[in-house]
């Protein structure tokens, strides 16, 4: 059992906001595939990337500097992603879409941890490494289901080449200067704004990336509790009615244990 660091009379308070709330929004970032076995987004690179920042290599430019520096990455990161399972954070999540009328999840992340755990219509805002497309012409690509050929932390990979036009193939992700997916972003504002939400729960993000970094603030001000689960404080401490520090897998399973008085999460 982990500590919630909530007084009993908090915790009965929280589990009643819980169980009454008929919407409730999940958000989630890099820190609820941690227990997964994904790096976080801003954790040391390991390899030949331990010399850049993630942020630098998330980018149209890096790409077009050095394509096999920036493919080879997320080849690398997709491997991780399809040798990982999704843990009782992403479970728990999934399984909530039962005991409420309306659950949306919302991720930052660009695996495929929170489906492979069951969770339906996911939005993603940031794109997925499982869509690649070609960077000149933006058709799809056939691959990204296809195992990569295993590259090491490091390893430069060439991207293919698109069938069309022969441009470079790229991930589907939103790298930064880009916009995000208009579809995606207006449904995950239509979830937070205008009262659409009773309870907000943030999981597993720094919250320094713009515009998803908006969205506790979007939803505290049109009045859902706001919850957040982090390792550590965040940019978003200030705007959660709750802060509970700690691992998502084992805090958030025995927040909705506690409050539906049930072991089924
Ligand atoms: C854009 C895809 C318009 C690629 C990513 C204000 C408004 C608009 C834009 C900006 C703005 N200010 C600055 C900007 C620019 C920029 C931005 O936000 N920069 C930041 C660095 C300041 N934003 C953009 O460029 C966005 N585009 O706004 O378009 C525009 C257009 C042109 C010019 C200007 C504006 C695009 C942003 C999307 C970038 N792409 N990902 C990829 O994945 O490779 S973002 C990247 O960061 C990932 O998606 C990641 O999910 C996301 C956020 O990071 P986190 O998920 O929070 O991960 P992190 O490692 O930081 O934190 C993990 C947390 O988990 C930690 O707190 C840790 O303590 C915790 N944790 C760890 N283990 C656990 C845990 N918690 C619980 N349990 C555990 N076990
Ligand atoms: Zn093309």
């Amino acid at each position: 059992m982990v500590n919630l660091q909530l007084s009993t009379y908090e915790l009965a308070k929280l589990s009643d906001v819980i169980i009454r709330a008929r919407r409730i929004v999940v958000f989630t970032g890099a820190g609820v595939s941690a227990e997964s076995g994904i790096p976080t987004f801003r954790d040391a690179q390991t390899g030949l990337w331990a010399k850049f920042k993630a942020e630098h290599l998330a980018t149209a430019n890096a790409f077009r500097q050095d394509p096999a520096l920036v493919w080879g990455w997320y080849e690398w990161r997709r491997m991780l992603v399809m040798q990982a399972q999704p843990n009782a954070a992403h479970r728990s999540i999934a399984m909530l879409a039962s005991y409420v009328p309306r659950l949306t999840v919302i991720t930052q992340n660009v695996d495929d941890l929170h489906e492979r755990a069951g969770s339906k219509d996911v939005i993603h805002l940031h794109g997925s490494l499982f869509k690649p497309r070609c960077f000149a012409c933006a058709r799809q690509h056939a691959s990204g289901v296809d195992i990569p050929n295993q590259p090491d932390a490091g390893q430069r990979v060439e991207p293919p080449r698109c069938i069309h036009c022969n441009g470079r193939i790229r991930p589907s992700v939103v790298w930064f200067g880009e916009q995000l997916p208009a579809v995606e972003w207006n449904a995950a504002m239509a979830a937070v704004t205008r009262n659409a939400c009773d309870v907000f729960i943030s999981i597993g993000t720094s919250s320094v990336v713009y515009p998803a970094a908006e969205l506790p603030f979007e939803a505290r001000s049109n009045g859902a509790i706001v919850i957040q689960i982090n390792l550590a404080p965040t940019e978003s401490d200030m705007y959660a009615h709750y802060n509970l520090y700690g691992p998502a897998g084992e805090i958030l399973p025995q927040l909705l244990n506690t409050a539906w008085g049930s072991q089924d999460f």
